[in-house]
């Protein structure tokens, strides 16, 4: 039986309102496989664009365990404590089937969060596609502008993929850190390096201190060996403590220095029309890679082949350009049964 739904209307004019009851509603229309689901998102998202689009996004990684839901927990409780701003939260996870409930867990780490009035968390379920969790997050992220939250901070694991997914959609890319944790475990790669806007050790409080400061220094002084970003902005690197909430309000400051230089200097239009392109780009993929999965020939070929290959009887060169050969016959061929989606990876 298909879920229940709103007509389009009310999921905007809800969205609109900030009601927060429609906005859960909407995001899981938003994140939904269903192909009637795909067209009501389409014409909800249509209707709420022009209202989009002001927010600061943050977006927040770093290794699991480092801290970040405890430093969003507090980062939230600053901003609506002491800015007198309201704050939308949202995690891209998608190695969750490997790291298991971290992300059930989130709501629960955020606890202070969780139960304000002016923050919203959304936690978001992983089903495998990168591509996938990264156009739901993009557009889960308009729904909450539109819904007229102020601040949206994403957190994401340290993960490649996912980080540049989340660098794709964020203003502002802050990595969390540990003093002393091994730079190699930390994902202290080069690509992680270049996308970051800033940097913040957490856990600087008790013994920890001073090994903080040290690492910052260190990290401070690497960074400056990567060449100056063409927006004119110079990465920062800061400590804090989440749980003493110290150097929260620094780590803030850091980001809307960086807003206030990026609105300033045309960067900022840039990044985002960057980003709107790149948005394109992947719907495009994404739909292609639909069509692909829904195509009533390759889905009847697919299981067959899969076997010559896995049995190396055919290679995969040949088994592929087959599958495409299909594919092209009749592109549009699709087949009726809308949990195709849910069915064999590719
Ligand atoms: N001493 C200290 N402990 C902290 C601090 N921030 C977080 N922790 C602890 O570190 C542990 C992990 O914190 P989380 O906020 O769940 O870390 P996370 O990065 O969100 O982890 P994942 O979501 O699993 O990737 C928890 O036990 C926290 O209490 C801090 O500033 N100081
Ligand atoms: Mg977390």
């Amino acid at each position: 039986m298909p879920p229940r739904r709103l007509p389009w209307e009310q999921y905007v004019e809800g969205v609109l309102g900030g009601d927060r009851m429609v906005l859960a509603r909407a995001i899981t229309v938003v994140e939904s496989n269903l192909a009637s689901d795909g067209e009501l998102a389409a014409r909800m998202l249509d209707a709420l664009l022009p209202h989009t689009g002001h927010a600061r996004r943050v977006g927040i990684t770093g290794v699991p365990g480092v801290g970040k839901s405890t430093f969003i927990d507090a980062l939230g409780m600053y901003l609506i404590g002491e800015c007198g701003e309201n704050v939308a939260v949202l995690s891209v996870d998608p190695s969750s089937p490997i790291s298991g409930g971290s992300i059930l867990g989130d709501k629960t780490r955020m606890e202070k969060l969780a139960v304000e009035e002016r923050a919203f968390i959304r936690p978001s379920p992983s089903q495998g596609h990168l591509g996938g969790v990264a156009r739901r997050t993009r557009e889960t992220i308009l729904l909450c502008e539109a819904a007229g939250y102020r601040n949206i901070v994403v957190e994401t694991v340290g993960v490649g993929q996912s980080e540049t997914a989340v660098r794709s959609m964020t203003d502002f890319f802050l990595l969390l850190m540990l003093a002393g944790a091994g730079d190699e475990l930390q994902g202290m790669k080069r690509g992680i390096i270049e996308m970051l806007d800033g940097m913040a050790i957490n856990k600087a409080d008790g013994d920890n201190k001073p090994k903080a400061e040290r690492a910052r220094m260190e990290y401070a002084g690497a960074l400056h060996l990567f060449p100056a970003s063409a927006d004119g902005w110079t990465p920062r690197v800061l400590t804090c403590s989440s749980v003493a909430r110290e150097g929260i309000a620094e780590v803030w400051q850091m980001v809307l220095d960086h807003r206030t230089l990026l609105e300033g200097n045309g960067f900022l239009a840039q990044l985002r029309n960057r980003q709107a392109l790149q948005w394109m780009n992947e719907l495009t993929m994404l739909g292609l890679e639909e069509l692909f999965r829904r195509n009533g020939a390759v889905a009847a070929r697919l299981p067959v082949l899969r076997q010559e290959v896995h049995g190396g009887r055919m290679t995969p060169f040949a088994a592929s350009r087959e599958l495409l050969a299909l594919f092209r016959l009749q592109p549009s061929q699709s087949q009726c049964n809308d949990e195709s989606s849910h069915g064999e990876t590719l």
